[in-house]
């Protein structure tokens, strides 16, 4: 008798075990870094880097290759994120607009439903983030060495590289600051790989040796396109800065009688003497055989060695972010909390690594559009799978707050991906997204334009000083260098496509009153 009952208390308290874990609510890490094209990422391309790390959260889950923004740029991306709705709707339209602080943002509501939540690295809002229990940021764009924060309780400075710090502010949290019993919902967010791509020792000891393959489109004539690819001012020859892009010291521009913009100052962006010191010893020797090499170039070999300098730092910056991440999940293996953590990598949106001829992003084309999305969740993801449903970052708020059980706001304007994610893809209908970029005129002259991209097609429309339309093949130009708009073969497409544009722009609530008062408020 009494040996029955010790089993059925055993097999009471197991099954209660179980019942605990399955109730368990999961973490949330959302990881995300700053102007990181797909391109750059090993498990999308293993052309220009390995990214070992990274690539674990599609070898342990999901690859999404369609992944978009809905405004490609900074600031009003993480406002899409935070509040799942539109820039039209939050307001926060371009990097310079104020956001709306009413606005109410996923990690308030998680918060409210008892998640610890936290906050490390770059936001670029010019305000301070509701419904973190702790945060530490970058003020704006933030210094890639030795970068002040901003915390709940002031100011500070930490000396090192800004990548591995906010590394380590963030294992720093989840080691000796949250309480183990309650779930978190933690944004580990990376300056890297932004402008002007400073590297650490490391690794511009590393990548300035190496070479890489030019890209199809680095001279690209914008023939097919209208007139905003051919007016934007962001071209690796044209636009780019020998010094503060391509690290040309003032002495070596004025010895070859040259002159450009920079925004590093002296210490370039911060660095200690000793730092400069290291990194001059590295950066040297590469402006002088600049200096040997420019009179014999022309156009096209500059536009190569700009390029190789470019992608040397940007990938540069990239290896170690690639590390940290690398850190970051260890921790998570090693304290056995990986599987019931959902693990999110992305961007802020895509970027140009040369193709079309160009750095920077804005533009709906595909490189600057798409972003890199890899979701771990060993509990729920099978692992292994790449998803090529259209997914954008508008879609995160009410992932984060279905995977934590809670209901998401009504207006709210994204998808939830859990269907996805949990192999329910039967109940993920959606089959066009829409795009709205605003930052005109500014910096880049990147043109005001809204469209839809399905599967097949692409739509964009240019508007505020032009009044001009593309339509793209996706199947059969993947590469957009074929705008068929005027293309008879093409008329029935452009029509159903310009009135799905219609009805999405309407399903969004977005308007050409709305156009007009984005316009009329831009300063
Ligand atoms: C800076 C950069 C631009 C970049 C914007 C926005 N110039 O102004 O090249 O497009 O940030 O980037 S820099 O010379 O100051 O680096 S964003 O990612 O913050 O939107
Ligand atoms: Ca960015």
């Amino acid at each position: 008798m009494k040996s029955i009952v010790i089993v059925f208390l055993v097999v009471v308290c197991v099954s209660c075990a179980n019942k605990k874990l399955d109730i368990a609510k999961p973490n949330i890490i959302f990881i995300m870094s700053d102007d990181h094209a797909y391109q750059a990422i090993s498990a999308y391309d293993t052309t220009l880097i390995q990214t070992p790390n990274i690539d674990r959260l599609a070898n342990e889950g999901m690859l999404f290759t369609n992944a978009s923004v809905t405004n490609s740029i900074c600031a009003p991306s993480r406002a899409v994120i935070l509040t799942g709705k539109h820039s039209h709707i939050n307001g926060k339209i371009d990097n310079l607009s104020h956001f709306d602080t009413t606005n109410v943002t996923f990690p308030q509501i998680l918060q409210k439903a008892g998640y610890q939540t936290a906050m490390f690295g770059k936001l670029h809002f010019g305000n301070n983030p509701k419904g973190f229990d702790e945060f530490k940021i970058l003020p704006g764009q933030g210094e890639y060495y030795n970068p002040r924060f901003i915390t709940q309780k002031g100011d500070t400075i930490i000396d090192g590289y800004v990548t591995d710090i906010t590394t380590d502010l963030t294992l720093d949290w989840m080691k000796n600051r949250r309480d183990p019993n309650k779930p978190f919902m933690l944004m580990y967010l990376h300056k890297a790989p932004h402008r002007a791509w400073l590297p650490s020792e490391k690794y511009y000891k590393e990548f300035t040796k190496k070479t890489f393959p030019l890209p199809e489109t680095l001279f690209d004539d914008y023939k097919t396109r209208g007139t905003a690819a051919k007016t934007a001012e962001m071209g690796i020859l044209k636009h780019m800065s020998l010094v503060n892009d391509t690290k040309l010291t003032p002495a070596t521009m004025a010895k070859l009688n040259l002159t450009d913009w920079n925004n590093l100052g002296e210490s370039l962006g911060g660095m200690t003497a000793e730092q400069r010191a290291k990194w001059d010893a590295v950066y040297g020797p590469i402006n002088e055989k600049f200096i040997e090499e420019y009179p014999t170039m022309n156009d096209s070999t500059l536009t190569i060695w700009k390029y190789q300098r470019y992608l040397q730092d940007y990938l540069g910056t990239i290896a170690s972010v690639d590390d940290n991440v690398g850190r970051v999940l260890d921790y998570l293996d090693d304290e056995k909390l990986a599987d019931n953590t959902i693990v999110i990598y992305t961007s802020d949106q895509g970027f140009y690594l040369g193709e079309h001829g160009w750095f920077d992003k804005r533009f709906m084309y595909d490189e600057s559009f798409k972003t890199p999305l890899l979701i771990k969740w060993p509990n729920k993801i099978k692992a292994g799978i790449t998803e090529d449903e259209m997914v954008q970052n508008l879609d995160f708020a009410q992932t984060f707050l279905e995977v934590a059980g809670v209901t998401a706001p009504k207006d709210m304007q994204g998808e939830s991906l859990v269907p996805l994610l949990t192999g329910n893809k039967e109940k993920w209908k959606r089959d066009a997204v829409y795009y709205h970029y605003y930052e005109y005129p500014a910096e880049h002259a990147v043109k005001r334009h809204y469209g839809i991209a399905t599967k097949e097609f692409k739509l964009i429309h240019f508007y505020h000083d032009v009044n001009e339309w593309e339509l793209y093949d996706r199947k059969k130009d993947p590469k957009e260098i074929n705008n068929v708009i005027n293309n008879p073969a093409y008329a029935q497409v452009v029509k159903d496509m310009k009135q799905k544009l219609q009805e999405t722009r309407k399903k969004y609530k977005d308007s050409e009153e709305l156009d007009r008062k984005y316009i009329e408020s831009y300063n």
